[in-house]
Formats: structure tokens, sequence, C-alpha cells
């Protein structure tokens, strides 16, 4: 492993908890060296088992408790070390350490999840995916717990536990495990207009990634940061990934799922040991205190964006994860994320959504990780030194010395002491508040279809039919025509032509009028119509940023591809290609009818990477086949891996092909379209390459769609 050699004050943190089994002898939790761990003690060889065995009894006691309840959403997750660097000072903005000192290395430790799936559910599910990073500031621990898409499916945190329970399998048989396509979920997103927006991402091609390092990252809520002179601006986080955005087919992900449930776990993980070190750029949208009123839409609502194209996002740093974790459950599992730890510079606003994830997250950890000491956890611990009264509870892991616990004192010289704001001291934003208790929701917050139209608009056509086939697809699982009427209905608000090719593929009509969703949140009694405008407000034509179209086509490192021999395979070609693609940093893989190895026509020999009935082609981005008249036979024999590539040009991957390679693309469903731009005989390596680059021929999709595997 190409590991990094900088080690960050974290990493030293963390050394002093790690224990190497190397060369070491087996004992009990005391200590105590073991000579046999493969037999109970017994009276005689036949039994019976002696209470006296304190060995069994320990090592089953241990297992018995090994397993922590799972996360009550975001259960399925990876995670990563790394560092922060900061580009500029933005002292302007904030007097945050991690963004005004340059010559920092915050460490990092970085968890991206699924939401609605159990810990042991597929990586390829359509659905959200959490960004979570946590900074270890000298400040303090920053975390910016944020996800894949920039808004949320509910303006206020009361509506959580509703949104969850919808989502989430069904309470009476615990069926469907990470999917939303099914009738609870429906029957609330169709009744709480504000979700649709969050929805249609969810149905786009965000919601089922390529890999946790081509997707982007977003604090979504609308923060503020306070600089030196204790002024604010608001401000939108945003992650902008260096690989650029990309997405599979749904068609891709079902098959992903069956093929390799760890797709992104692997991808991740590998990428970080080989060296491809996943690169993310901070951004930040900033917005002056005076333009708070300035927008369409209300900057404390949750399921709004700012686009680009109206508050430009300025680049300050980058992240780089760069470790893998050596022990998944201390590390991935037991972290604890708290959008509650903040550090000078950075401060809350009144979303409502935001306001109620400050109680959550600090409660939740109790019934997970089960002590209020989790924060000293290794992987939770601060690398600020931390001091203070709070004492006692479950699993205290230091020795507060003295004999005061409380403040103010003077029998332990006062201290801990407070800190000054001037000596680093964390003062609450001075924000004006004047108003009555009322339990309601701002008439600001109730357009809920202008965004979602924006977003559909700005797609490319290729995006657009994705969409579509995910809205069929996921309504097309619901069992009750009242639910999908509704939600044609709904989607009609948002674009017609879409609401009605899904309905055409639900083999239902869009409906003129329905009996409207009474959206509960807004309240019983208001009026509908007045606060959900059928009549959308257009302030952008389009945003051009929203669509994959417009993302990063820059490098093929880390794409993997497979390379279909056997016997006899032109070593020349075979040679040249994959030291081009290599010099690139992609990822070659052998894949041969049978494992072991083969034999090129100069007689070496290659080790196989996968035999074809142990791999798929969901699994590369790519596939290249080399000449070689017996080699190309004995693939032609084998049905799979016309299958192989017959996915390949459905799922409108690049296919390159030298020599005699030709004959199995001659023999595949799609020969009479070798003309694709990505279907490449005997161009050499540089056309492969830029194909690859581009991620996927959608040009094709048209075609692709008619191919039947
Ligand atoms: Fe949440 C976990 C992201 C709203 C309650 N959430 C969790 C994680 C992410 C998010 C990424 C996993 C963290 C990890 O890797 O450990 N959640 C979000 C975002 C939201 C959001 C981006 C809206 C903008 N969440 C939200 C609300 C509530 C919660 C409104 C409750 C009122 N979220 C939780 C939780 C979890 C959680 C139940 C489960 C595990 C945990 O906190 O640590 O407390």
């Amino acid at each position: 492993m190409k590991d990094n050699k900088e080690t960050t004050k974290k990493d030293k943190q963390l050394d002093t908890y790690r224990v190497d089994y190397n060369d070491k002898a087996l004992t009990t939790r005391q200590g105590l060296k073991v000579n046999d761990t493969n037999n109970s003690l017994k009276a005689g060889p036949r039994g019976a088992t002696l209470l006296e065995d304190f060995l069994l009894r320990e090592k089953i006691h241990n297992f018995d408790h090994e397993r922590i309840p799972e996360r009550i959403v975001h259960a399925r997750g990876s995670a990563a070390h790394g560092y922060f660097e900061l580009y500029e000072s933005i002292e302007e903005y904030s007097k945050a350490g991690i963004f005004t000192d340059t010559a920092r290395k915050t460490p990092v430790f970085a968890r991206f999840s699924t939401v609605a799936g159990s810990k042991g559910s597929t990586d390829l599910a359509r659905d959200v995916r959490g960004f979570a990073v946590k900074f270890y500031t000298e400040e303090g621990t920053w975390d910016l717990v944020g996800n894949n898409m920039p808004i949320f499916f509910i303006q206020d945190a009361m509506k959580f536990p509703d949104l969850i329970h919808s989502v989430k399998p069904e309470p009476n048989n615990e069926i469907p495990q990470a999917a939303s396509a099914h009738d609870t979920f429906y029957d609330f997103v169709s009744l709480t207009t504000e979700t649709l927006h969050n929805h249609i991402w969810v149905m786009s091609d965000r919601g089922i990634p390529r890999s946790l390092r081509m997707m982007e990252g977003f604090g979504i809520h609308t923060f503020r940061l306070i600089n030196k002179k204790g002024e604010a601006h608001f401000v939108k986080f945003h992650w902008k990934p260096k690989m650029g955005v990309h997405s599979v087919t749904w068609d891709e992900a079902v098959k992903i799922s069956g093929a390799d449930a760890d797709f992104h776990r692997r991808d991740l993980w590998e990428a970080i040991d080989s060296g491809q070190f996943p690169e993310w750029e901070l951004g930040l949208q900033i917005i002056p205190e005076a333009d708070e009123h300035k927008f369409d839409f209300d900057l404390l609502d949750p399921t709004k964006l700012i686009p680009e194209e109206m508050v430009p996002v300025k680049i300050i740093g980058r992240m780089v994860l760069n470790r893998n974790p050596d022990n998944f459950f201390a590390e991935t599992e037991q972290v604890a994320f708290l959008p509650g730890n903040i550090v000078p510079g950075i401060d809350f606003t009144n979303d409502p959504l935001l306001q109620g994830r400050l109680f959550s997250y600090r409660d939740t950890q109790l019934s997970r990780l089960g002590s209020h000491n989790f924060h000293q956890l290794p992987i939770n611990k601060s690398i600020a030194p931390v001091h203070n009264n709070q004492r006692d509870g479950h699993m205290q892991m230091e020795i507060p010395k003295g004999n005061t616990a409380y403040f103010p004192n003077s029998l332990g010289g006062g201290c801990p002491y407070l800190s000054s704001v001037e000596e680093g001291g964390f003062e609450s934003y001075q924000e004006r508040i004047d108003a009555d208790k009322i339990r309601s929701r701002s008439e600001s917050f109730s357009d809920h279809f202008s965004q979602p139209a924006l977003f559909y608009r700005s797609l490319a056509s290729w995006e657009k039919n994705h969409v579509i086939g995910a809205y069929s697809f996921e309504l097309g699982k619901c069992t009750h025509d009242h639910i999908k009427q509704r939600m044609l209905w709904l989607i009609a608000q948002i674009d017609e032509a879409l609401a009605n090719e899904v309905a055409g593929n639900l083999g239902m009509k869009v409906p003129d009028d329905i009996e409207r969703p009474i959206n509960q949140a807004i309240g019983a009694n208001a009026n509908v119509e007045e606060h959900q405008p059928k009549k959308k407000k257009i302030y952008l034509e389009e945003s051009p940023e929203l669509s994959q179209a417009h993302t990063k086509f820059e490098t093929i490192a880390t794409r993997k591809i497979a390379f279909l021999v056997s016997d006899g395979f032109h070593m020349k070609d075979f040679d040249a290609m994959k030291k081009a693609l290599e010099a690139e940093n992609a990822v070659v893989k052998i894949v041969a009818p049978h494992g072991g190895t083969v034999v090129c026509d100069e007689k070496m020999e290659y080790k196989v990477d996968a035999a074809i009935m142990t791999t798929e082609s969901v699994l590369f981005d790519a596939i290249y086949i080399p000449g070689g008249k017996k080699s190309v036979a004995a693939l032609l024999n084998t049905s799979k891996f016309t299958k192989f590539i017959n996915e390949g040009f459905k799922h409108c991957k690049a296919i390159a092909a030298d020599d005699e390679g030709e004959l199995l693309i001659d023999a595949s469903a799609f020969a009479k379209y070798k003309k694709d731009k990505a279907i490449l005989i005997n161009k050499g390596a540089k056309d492969f390459i830029a194909a690859i680059a581009k991620h996927r021929n959608w040009e094709r999709m048209e075609v692709a769609e008619k191919i039947a595997v």
C-alpha cells in the first residue's frame, strides 16, 4: 500500500490506541496467557462441561455482546481518514482556524452511507447518500453532516420520524429492504408535497452513483460564517469531487446488487489502498445578511437550493482521503457525527430542520453507543484538549484529578477557567428575535414545485429518460391506484410531459384533478391552492450545474477495464493497450473462461483476475478484446462472454477490439451498431481512453434499450 507518510495529529492520537497482535501470545481480557481455546473444561472427555470454565464463559460472554444497535438511518456506511487543506484564507467571512490558516492540514474522517437500508444491505440501492465529515480542528471538532444532494425531503425536524417510517421496510412484514419503491413511502410523499424536490433528485442518476468518489456533497442547510469583528454571512457548503459526478444505470444497479453488494465500499477501499486518493474541493456560496430576503425562496428552507448561476461557488480548499480505517467497528461504526459540533467562526441559522438535528444526533448516540461518554472513543476524541466539570457515567475512560467538579470554584484555582471570545471562547451569534410563539410554518416555505421543475428542466435528455424510468419503476411497485394517481398529478405539477410518460408506463392517465393532498405541515385548514401554486415560478430557465452532463470528464484513473482473453491472445495488442491504460492509472483485469493462468501467442503466462463464471460486466467501466484466433474462438464458445459485451453495450460503455477481437462483436446483439463512437475497432489506445473518460456514450441510449440481456 502506498501510504501517506505524513501523520496528522489525529493519527498520532489514534496510534496510542492501536493494538497489533503480530507475534503476540493469546491472552484473556485480564492478560492471562491461554493454552487451549478449542475445548471447554469438562469432567471427562464426554462432559459434563464445568461452570468453573472462566475461559469459556469469557469468550462466549464477549461474543454474546458484540453487536450494537445499527444507526436508525444511514446504517450502511463506509469511511476513510484524510485531511483538509485551505487554498486561501477567508478571514473576511470567518475567523475559524480551518478557514484562515493555510499552513494547516486538518485531519478528517469522512463516512458515506445509504439512508434507508440496514447495515448489511446493498450499496447500489436507489437512495440519497450520506456525506459526513468530521474535522479534527485545533479549536475543537467540527462535523459537517451532509448528503450527496443539496436539499432535503422535509422542512421541519418534526416530520423526520414520519418520513423515515414511511421509507423503511413496512412494519408488519419488514419488506422491502433498502428500497423506496413501496406503498407507504409513496403514500407519504404524495401527501407531503415538500418532499417532491429531494424526491426527484433521488429519481435522477444522483440516486445511483458509480462510486462514492464520484459524487458531490452538500451541507444543505444555510449556516453562518462569523468573522473576527462578529459580522455574519450566510453560507452553503459544497463538496466537488475531482473525478466528476458519475452514475450507473438502474439495470446495472440492480445487477451490481447481486454481483457485488459491497461495490461502493470495495471501490473506496481499493482506490485508497492503491494510492489513488479520492479528493473533493470545498466550495462556499456566501450570501450577505442584507440579501436574506432577496430570493424567490427562503434561505432557511432546506428543500431549496441556491442555483450556482445565482450565487457562484467559491472554492477554498480540498479534502483528500488517504488512509483506510484499521478496524471497521472501532472507527466506521463507532464514529458519532453531531451537527451540533461547531467551532468559533461557524454558526447555525434558524432552519427548523437543522434545529431539530441539533437534538437528535447526540440523543441517538446514547442508544447506539451506550454511554454519554462516546466522545472519549478514539475515533470521536477531539485533538483539542478537553477539560470540564462533566463527570462520571458509564465507561468514563479518563481520571480527572482534584476535588472540584463545579464552577465557579476557588478550591481548584478557578479551573478549568473560561475563555474570552478573544481567547477563543465560543460565543453564539447575536441574532435579534422578536416573535410570537406559534406552532406553524412560514408562508415563505410553501412553494414546493418551482425547484423540482427547475431541476428537471436542467437535465440532459438521457438524464430525463432515466428519471422517467425511475418514477415508472418505483410507482409500478406500488399496489394502490389512488397513491399512483396522487403521484401522477403531483409529477404533472413538475412537468406534464414527464407525468404523461410515467402514466403511460403505468397504464394509467394523469388525472385532471385529484382530491388535494392536505399538507398537514402547512395546516389542515390552509388553502392548498394558494400555498402550492399550480403555476410554477420560473426565476431561472435552467441551471446547467444541476446536470451531470456538465461535470468533469478528465480522467480514467481507477476505472476498471475488463480484458477478455483465452489462450492464444495476441500479446502485442494486449501489452500495448494495458500499458497505455495503466499509464493513466486505470485498472486492468484479465477475465478468462477459467481461473488460473492464460498463455498468449508468445507463450507467456498471465494470471487470470476473474474466471467469467465469477464476474459480471456491470462491475467494469469498459471492455477490451485483443486479437488472437484461438483466444477469440474460445470466447465465442462460452456464451457468457457475449452476454458480457451485450451488457457493456446496453450500459453505454466503451468497448474496444483489435483484429479477431471484432468477431466477438460480430456475434453480439449490437453487431449492426459498430459505427457507435464508443465502439473502437483497431483504433488504438488513445481513442479508447478518450471514450472511457466520457464515462458513458449516452447518445447510444435509444438503441441500447433495444438490447435484451
Ligand atoms: Fe440525519 C444520521 C444526514 C436530517 C437524525 N444523518 C445521519 C447521517 C447523515 C445524515 C449523513 C449519518 C452520519 C454517520 O455517518 O454516522 N440528516 C442528514 C442530513 C439531513 C438530516 C443531510 C438534513 C439536511 N437527521 C435529519 C433529521 C433528523 C436526523 C431532521 C432528526 C430530527 N440522522 C439522524 C439520526 C442519525 C442520523 C437519527 C442516525 C445515526 C446518527 O444520527 O448518528 O440522529
